[in-house]
């Protein structure tokens, strides 16, 4: 069997998706992707948790990002939520300031992708310059914060995803627009009215 439980799932999970859009299956039991001990420890995810902006720092949205925040979605989840599940929307040029950070000692990572993207095993490149966390492949362990920026400087619908081989495809990433019209970022929790920090 394989040594790195890590590298066996992913291994296991990207010979399940070679049935081409097929719905991932769910990870067995003993394969979570690292979802804390005591998962019902992590408090409810609210919105100002996780976006808010700088009077002092003019058209910047900081955003917090935290994988595996809790047991959701086997630990493949940002700020407790999965396949799109909730959704960031940042006014075009503004720029993003992100704080990663991974509850999980399983690796994971943060890359903005254009939304199609996250179907694939893969994610490549960063949709804009700099927005991902250093190596996503590798990704990262640990509660330290990893800080990344980038302008968000062209309308569309997007995804902050797992760069982590497999994961995006199975669920882990949340909606990251980026929009022309509006005026203030938001966050907006599934059907929840949208949070709009300012
Ligand atoms: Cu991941």
């Amino acid at each position: 069997m394989f040594r790195n439980p890590a590298l066996s799932c992913a291994l296991m999970l990207g010979a399940a998706l070679h049935a081409a859009d097929a719905p991932a299956p769910a990870a067995p039991a003993g394969h979570d992707h690292g979802a804390p001990a005591g998962e019902n420890k992590a408090p409810e995810p609210k919105e100002s948790m996780f976006l808010s902006v700088d009077p002092k720092e003019p058209k910047t949205a900081r955003l917090v990002v935290v994988s595996a925040y809790n047991a959701a979605n086997y630990g493949m989840n940002f700020n407790g939520f999965a396949k799109g599940g909730a959704r960031y929307t940042i006014p075009l040029g503004w720029t993003v300031s992100v704080v990663f950070t991974n509850n999980s000692p399983v690796p994971h990572s943060a890359i903005v992708v254009e939304r199609p993207v996250v179907k694939r095993l893969q994610m490549g490149d960063p949709a804009f310059t700099g927005a991902s966390t250093p190596n996503p492949v590798r990704g990262t362990t640990g509660k330290t914060g990893v800080p990344f920026r980038f302008v968000a400087g062209e309308a569309g619908e997007y995804a902050i995803a797992c760069g982590f081989p497999s994961h995006s495809a199975n669920g882990h990433w949340i909606g990251f627009d980026v929009s022309a019209t509006a005026e203030a970022p938001s966050l907006q929790f599934g059907d929840k009215p949208p949070y709009v920090a300012r």
